[in-house]
């Protein structure tokens, strides 16, 4: 299959995002993500995988008998993702999954004149305010910025390429993060940690729609998207929502990498957030935690570079990449996704408590003082599934 059309020029605001651009860049097709090419492609697509996708719609014939991988572990991971499922079923019999292949249409035409709410700064504190209202965990705003956004969207009916179209003037892009539940990250790898994948999701198709229901009602037009038509981390970003480590992951300073991702393409006025610098870049360079936990050895402890691994790359960038041929080879080996590189992340932690928000300032001004002492404490280790459930039962012979 073709790769993605080339196209672009570097942003002024690349240097405040940290993002370095070379002249190999080209824009990303979903055609190329491991989900899609789970369908097409034979370097992907396996009995496995099928078995994969297959544990999140019907029950297991057999289910495992290790902790964190039996029936109420799965019943509840599936439970966790059904509102999203739902919501991705919305646009009747198409196979275009709603914020994963296609954005959420699950919405109503707004009035045809516009409500003015002042200025673009007033209209971002409001926006802000509302996203809160609703259950957002963290808004940022920023630019739109068609680099980022798929020269395709994947058609799994025709296994291959379809547009991607976007309304003209949707010039601001808002940025929603949903925290994943930390208890349940930490019994990672696990059927149970993928419930918190599942919630973050369902929790953010409500907040993702409800924003854009309020835009919409304004007068403005909104798409809400999940990970369908554009690429969330370096949009998240440039919204000032985190930094980039080298799982790949964003890492914000209030859940650490432990989060989900929405987005809102507005042509609603709105003022931009800045990038922020919290001292991410220094602690990877002298932590591997991620790459040494990782079970499927996806994540290089390397500096960053243009290397791909793979046709699932986004090429021209220079960045830590990982590898997501081996990451999606191995859930399809234990039937769910995996997190153990969110669990391992020193940055993952409840910043509620002060002791945490103090090693968060620490870890800006001694990266490896704030390491030593997130691996004392036994930072990053997994949890026993069973100490999760409230009951202990029997596995079923
Ligand atoms: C496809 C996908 C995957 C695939 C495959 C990735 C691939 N290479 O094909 C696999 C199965 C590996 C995967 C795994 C996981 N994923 Co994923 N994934 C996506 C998805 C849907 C599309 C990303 C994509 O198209 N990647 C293909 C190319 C572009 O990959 P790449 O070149 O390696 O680029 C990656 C990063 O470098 C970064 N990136 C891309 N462009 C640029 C540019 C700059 C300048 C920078 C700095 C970074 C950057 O984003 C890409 C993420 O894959 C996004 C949602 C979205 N629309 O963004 C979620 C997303 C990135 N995944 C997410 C998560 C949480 C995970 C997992 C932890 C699983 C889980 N439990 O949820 C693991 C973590 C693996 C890891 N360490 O990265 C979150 C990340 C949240 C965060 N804190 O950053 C997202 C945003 C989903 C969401 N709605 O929140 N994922
Ligand atoms: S999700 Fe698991 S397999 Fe994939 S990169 Fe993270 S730790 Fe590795
Ligand atoms: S585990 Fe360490 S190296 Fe990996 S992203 Fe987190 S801080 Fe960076």
């Amino acid at each position: 299959m073709a790769r993605a059309v080339a196209s672009v020029a570097t942003d002024d605001s690349d240097a405040a995002s940290g993002f370095v651009l070379d002249e190999g860049f080209e824009r990303f097709s979903q055609v190329d993500d491991v989900f899609s090419r789970s369908s097409w492609d034979e370097r992907i697509r396996s009995e496995k995988s099928a078995k994969f996708y297959a544990t999140y719609r019907r029950p297991l014939a057999n289910w495992k008998s290790a902790p964190g991988f039996q029936q109420r572990d799965y019943a509840f991971r599936n439970a966790a993702w059904h509102v999203t499922d739902l919501i991705a079923a919305f646009d009747g019999e198409s196979r275009n999954r709603d914020g994963f292949l296609d954005p959420l249409s699950a919405l109503q035409d707004g009035p045809d004149e516009r409500i003015q709410i002042g200025t673009p700064a007033d209209a971002a504190k409001e926006i802000k305010h509302i996203a809160k209202a609703v259950g957002a965990d963290l808004v940022g705003i920023t630019a739109f910025d068609e680099r980022w956004v798929y020269t395709e969207r994947f058609d799994p009916g025709a296994e291959g390429p379809r547009p991607n179209p976007l309304p003209e003037g949707l010039e601001h892009c808002i940025m929603i993060g949903q925290a994943m539940d930390p208890d349940l990250i930490q019994t990672a790898p696990s059927a149970l940690a993928g419930a918190s994948t599942g919630l973050g999701y369902s929790h953010d198709v409500v907040v993702l729609l409800t924003l854009a229901q309020y835009i919409k009602n304004l007068g403005y037009e909104a798409v809400a998207s999940m990970n369908d038509t554009a690429l969330a981390i370096p949009l998240a970003i440039k919204a000032g929502l985190g930094e980039y480590g080298k799982h790949g992951l964003l890492i914000t300073p209030e859940f650490g990498p432990s989060l989900r991702l929405g987005k809102i393409f507005t042509d609603m006025p709105l003022a931009h957030d800045k990038p922020i610098d919290f001292g991410v870049k220094q602690m990877c360079n002298m932590c591997n935690a991620c790459s040494k936990a990782c079970p499927s050895k996806a994540i290089p402890d390397n500096e960053p570079n243009n290397r791909l691994h793979n046709r699932s790359n986004i090429s021209g960038i220079t960045k830590w990449s990982i590898d997501g041929e081996k990451c999606f080879g191995y859930w399809s080996k234990i039937n769910s996704d995996c997190s153990v590189c969110i669990r391992a992340c020193p940055y993952t932690r409840d910043y509620r408590s002060r002791r945490n928000r103090v090693w968060l300032r620490l870890s800006k001004r001694l990266p490896k003082l704030a390491l030593r002492l997130d691996r004392r404490e036994g930072g990053g280790e997994r949890k026993a599934a069973v100490e999760w459930w409230p009951v202990e039962i029997k596995p079923r012979e």
